[in-house]
C-alpha cells in the first residue's frame, strides 16, 4: 500500500516540477542557484581520461576541487582553444560575466562538454561546488561511471559576507579540524571564517613578542564538577591539576590561512579587547586596574583603560596578527565589557574627568584607538555591536548579535554591518525541544527558524541597507568539548545559513529546501559528518478540543522522515508501532511514544510525551498573580490547556511569576468529584527559578467562599550553592474526594534575601 506521506511527497514533486516549466529534471542544490534550467534529457559522461581544459594556473583551486570531489586525478591541458578533444571540461574566464560578481558563474552541461565560465577563479570554484551536488553523494559506489545531467545553471550570491564563526577559546579545536571546518564552509559557498582565537579562558595563538600568552594563557586547570569558566585559573608548570588547552603556532596559522585562501575563504581573526580578557591578566596582572589602595582589582576581565602598557601589548599583538592574516577586517571583540573596574580605578576616574568621558566613552576611547591603529596599517576594525555604545569612530564596522527585532536600529546607526542575529544564527542554541539534545546555551534555533530568517529588516532606508555586508552564524563552544560536538551543532543548520546568505531574496521555499536536504544529508553521511538528528526527531503537538473534550495529537519532524508511534506505553519500533499518517484523537490520558526513521534507519531514541486529559482541561481560569511579560505564555489559559512546557522554561510555554505568590481559581463546566490537584512546575535554582514553598488547594460551592481541602509543604531548605540543573515535576496535593465546581490554588514563593525568585508553572492538573 502506498503511504499517504509518500504519496503527498509525489504530489509536491509533481507540482514543483509542473510550476518550473524550464526545470523538468529536479536537482537538489544548496544554496539554491539564481537560475536552474535543466534539460529534459541528455547527460555528460566522463571518466579519468576526460580532459580538463584551463586557461592559467589561477584556475587550479577549482580543478583540484573537481578532482577531489570525483576522486579522479584529471589530466589538465592548458589553453587548448579549439577544444578538439571532446568530451571535455572547459574552464574559461568571461569578463562579460562581471555582473554575476567575482563569485558568480555559468555552468553549462551538454552531452559533449561541461563549460564553466566565470569572471574570476572564485566563481569557477563555486561552479565546481555545484557540480558536487549534481553527482551522487557516495561517489565511490559509482565505480567511475560518472555523469552530470544536461542543463544550464547561472548563479551569484546575494551577500558579499557569508560567514561562519568558531570559538576555539572555550574549547580548543585541533588544526586538522579547522581545515575540515574550512572545507565545510566552502562546500556551502561561505566565504568568511571568523576565528575567535581569544576569550577570557584561553589564548590560542602564538605571539612571539609575548610568549607568556600561550606558554601560560593557553592552558587551564581542569576543575572537576565545575564548568571551565567557573573559578578559571591558568595551569602553570608544577601545578598538580590536570591541564587542558592548546594553541596554534604561527606556522600552523599560516598553513590554515593559506588553506582557506585556496578555498576563497577569508580568515578574520578575533583578538578580544578590552573585555573578555581574564586570561591575559593571569599572565600580566599589571594590566588590570588598581583600586584606591594600589591593589590590582581582580575579576572583571577588562584592561585598565588608563594604562598605556595595555594598549602597547595589544598593538604588539596586532602587529603580529597583521603579518599572519591578510584579511581587510580585523575583529577586536568589544562585547560585554564590564565597566566596574573603570569606575573603581582612580587612574581611570582621573582620565574620565580630564577628558569629560563617562564609562561608555572610555570604552569608545579604547576601541577608537585601535580603529585608528588598524586604519594606519591599511586595515579595518570590526567589533561586536556593543562598540557602538559611547562615540564610535564612523569608520568602524559592526557585528550585530542581538535579537531580530533590534537589527533595523543597528543598521540605522550607519556603520557597515554584519548580522549574526542572536535569536536565529546562534548555533550554540538548542536545535529541538527533545530531552535528547545535549546541554546547550539557553536559546532555541531549530533548522526551520534558521532557514526562515530574513536578514533585511523592514523599514530601513536604502542608504543604510547598502551598509549591510551580509550574514554570519556563530558557534560558541562553552558546551562543545570536541569536534564531533561542533559538527553536531553546525549540521544541518549550516545548510540553512548558506541559503540565507546566498539565495536571491524572496525566493526561499521551505518545502523545496526540505526535499533538497534528503540529498544533502547523504552528502554529510558520505563525508562522515556527525550531523544532528534534531530535525528528524518527532515532535508531538497536542491540541485540546474543548467542546469534544478530546486531545488531537499531531506528530511532525522538520525534515522528511517516517514517524511511528504507540499510545499504550509500549516501545515503538517499525514492526509493532503505527506509522503516522494524520493527526489522531485521544479520549483519555495516554503516554505517546514516538520514533522516526529515515532511509530505514531509526533517527534517535524514543521520544516520550504524556498527553493528559484531566478534569480541568479547558476549564475557565482566573489568574490572580500577573506573570512577567517575557514569561506570560498565553496567560491564564495556559494553565488548563493540557500543554506541558517540557524541560525548557524559556520556551514560551511556561508562566513565570516573579517575587510573589501564585494564585489562580478554576471554574469547571459542572460540579465533579475530585481528589487531587497537581501543579506542574519547573526549577533551575541557579537561574532564580524555584519550586514553591507550599501549595494549598481550596474548593467552593458558590465561587466566593472557599474552604481549604489540602496542602503540600516543600521539605527542601532553600540554600546556596544554587544548582543549574533543570528539574520539572507535578507537585501533588491529595485530599478526600469532594464534589465541586470551583477550585482555588495558592502557591507560596520562597523569599530569598540575595535574589529575585521566580515560580514557573504551566498546568494545573485536576483529577
Ligand atoms: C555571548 S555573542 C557572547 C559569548 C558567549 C555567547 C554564548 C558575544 C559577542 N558574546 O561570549 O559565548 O553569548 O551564546
Amino acid at each position: 500500500m502506498i503511504k499517504l506521506k509518500t504519496f503527498l511527497t509525489y504530489i509536491i514533486i509533481l507540482l514543483t516540477t509542473a510550476c518550473q516549466t524550464k526545470e523538468p529534471r529536479a536537482v537538489a542544490i544548496i544554496p539554491e542557484p539564481l537560475q536552474v534550467a535543466m534539460s529534459e534529457t541528455g547527460a555528460f559522461e566522463f571518466s579519468a581520461s576526460t580532459p580538463v581544459i584551463v586557461e592559467d594556473s589561477s584556475m587550479l583551486p577549482a580543478i583540484s576541487l573537481l578532482g577531489e570531489i570525483c576522486q579522479i586525478d584529471f589530466q589538465t591541458s592548458w589553453k587548448v582553444k579549439d577544444a578538439a578533444a571532446q568530451p571535455a571540461f572547459i574552464f574559461a574566464y568571461d569578463h562579460q560575466l562581471d555582473s554575476l560578481s567575482n563569485e558568480g558563474y555559468v555552468l553549462n552541461i551538454t552531452d559533449e562538454t561541461v563549460s564553466i565560465k566565470a569572471a574570476g577563479p572564485q566563481g569557477l570554484f563555486y561552479a565546481v561546488e555545484t557540480i558536487r551536488q549534481l553527482l551522487p553523494a557516495d561517489i565511490k559506489s559509482t565505480q567511475n561511471e560518472l555523469s552530470l545531467p544536461a542543463g544550464t545553471i547561472t548563479d551569484r550570491p546575494r551577500f558579499e559576507w557569508r560567514g561562519m564563526h568558531l570559538d576555539v577559546s572555550r574549547h580548543f579545536m585541533p588544526k586538522e579540524f579547522i581545515k575540515k571546518y574550512i572545507d565545510y564552509l566552502a562546500m556551502h559557498k561561505l566565504n568568511v571564517f571568523h576565528w575567535h582565537l581569544v576569550d577570557g579562558i584561553g589564548w590560542r595563538i602564538e605571539i612571539k613578542s609575548h610568549p607568556e600568552l600561550t606558554d601560560i594563557g593557553a592552558w587551564r586547570k581542569v576543575k572537576p564538577d565545575l564548568m571551565p569558566w567557573q573559578e578559571f585559573e591558568v595551569w602553570r608548570e608544577g601545578d598538580k591539576e590536570e591541564k587542558y588547552g592548546g594553541f596554534y603556532t604561527q606556522e600552523e596559522v599560516r598553513e590554515i590561512v593559506a588553506y582557506a585562501a585556496e578555498r576563497f575563504i577569508t580568515v578574520v581573526p578575533e583578538i578580544e579587547l578590552p573585555g573578555h580578557s581574564e586570561v591575559v591578566f593571569q599572565c600580566y596582572p599589571h594590566l588590570t586596574c588598581k583600586d584606591a589602595s594600589g591593589n590590582y582589582i581582580k575579576g572583571s576581565g577588562v584592561y585598565c583603560a588608563s594604562n598605556p602598557k595595555g594598549y602597547q601589548l595589544l598593538e604588539e599583538v596586532l602587529d603580529e596578527i597583521l603579518q599572519l592574516f591578510p584579511s581587510e577586517y580585523i575583529h577586536i571583540g568589544g562585547d560585554e565589557v564590564n565597566k566596574t573596574n573603570w569606575n573603581n580605578c582612580p587612574d581611570c576616574q582621573k582620565m574620565m574627568r580630564r577628558k569629560g568621558y563617562d564609562a561608555y566613552e572610555l570604552q569608545s576611547h579604547f576601541i577608537n584607538h585601535f580603529d585608528t591603529y588598524l586604519k594606519n596599517k591599511g586595515r579595518r576594525l570590526i567589533g561586536w555591536h556593543e562598540i557602538m555604545e559611547g562615540e564610535l569612530s564612523p569608520t568602524a564596522t559592526v557585528m550585530y548579535w542581538g535579537a531580530e527585532s533590534g537589527a533595523a536600529d543597528c543598521l540605522k546607526e550607519g556603520h557597515p554591518t554584519v548580522l549574526t542575529t542572536g535569536s536565529h544564527l546562534y548555533f550554540d542554541h538548542y536545535q529541538s525541544l527533545s530531552p535528547q539534545e545535549p546541554k546547550a546555551f539557553g536559546g532555541y534555533a531549530p533548522l526551520k527558524k534558521v532557514y526562515d530568517y530574513e536578514p533585511v529588516p523592514a523599514g530601513v532606508e536604502q542608504k543604510h541597507l547598502e551598509q549591510l555586508l551580509g550574514v554570519q552564524a556563530n558557534i560558541w563552544t562553552e558546551y562543545m568539548p570536541n569536534e564531533k560536538h561542533v559538527e553536531y551543532m553546525l549540521f544541518p543548520r549550516i545548510a540553512a545559513l548558506s541559503e540565507i546568505a546566498w539565495q536571491a531574496p524572496n525566493t526561499k521555499n521551505w518545502l523545496h529546501f526540505r526535499q533538497k536536504m534528503n540529498q544533502m544529508l547523504k552528502h554529510y553521511e558520505a563525508m562522515d559528518i556527525n550531523y544532528a538528528y534534531s530535525a528528524l526527531r518527532p515532535s508531538v503537538q497536542i491540541e485540546l478540543l474543548r467542546e469534544q473534550k478530546q486531545l488531537k495529537v499531531s506528530l511532525t519532524t522538520e525534515l522528511d522522515a517516517d514517524i511511528y508511534y504507540t499510545t499504550d506505553g509500549s516501545e515503538p519500533n517499525p514492526e509493532n508501532a503505527t506509522l503516522y499518517e494524520q493527526p489522531f484523537l485521544l479520549n483519555e490520558s495516554a503516554t505517546i511514544k514516538t520514533i522516526a526513521t529515515k532511509d530505514e534507519q531509526v533517527t534517535g531514541k524514543t521520544e516520550i510525551k504524556e498527553a493528559i486529559l484531566h478534569k480541568a482541561a479547558g476549564a475557565t481560569v482566573t489568574l490572580h498573580s500577573a506573570p512577567e511579560g517575557k514569561y506570560a505564555s498565553s496567560g491564564a489559559a495556559t494553565l488548563t490547556d493540557t500543554q506541558f512546557g517540557g524541560d525548557k522554561w524559556g520556551n514560551g510555554k511556561w508562566l513565570g511569576i516573579l517575587n510573589k505568590d501564585f494564585e489562580a481559581s478554576i471554574e469547571l463546566s459542572e460540579a465533579q468529584a475530585i481528589s487531587s490537584l497537581k501543579l506542574s512546575c519547573i526549577e533551575e535554582n541557579g537561574a532564580g527559578i524555584f519550586y514553591p514553598a507550599s501549595v494549598e488547594v481550596f474548593v467552593s460551592d458558590n465561587g466566593k467562599d472557599y474552604q481549604p481541602v489540602g496542602v503540600w509543604e516543600n521539605s527542601v531548605r532553600y540554600q546556596p550553592p544554587w544548582s543549574s540543573t533543570v528539574n520539572n515535576t507535578h507537585i501533588p496535593v491529595n485530599f478526600e474526594t469532594v464534589k465541586t465546581q470551583f477550585i482555588k490554588v495558592k502557591a507560596k514563593y520562597p523569599k530569598l534575601k540575595e535574589m529575585g525568585v521566580f515560580l514557573f508553572i504551566d498546568e494545573i492538573v485536576v483529577e
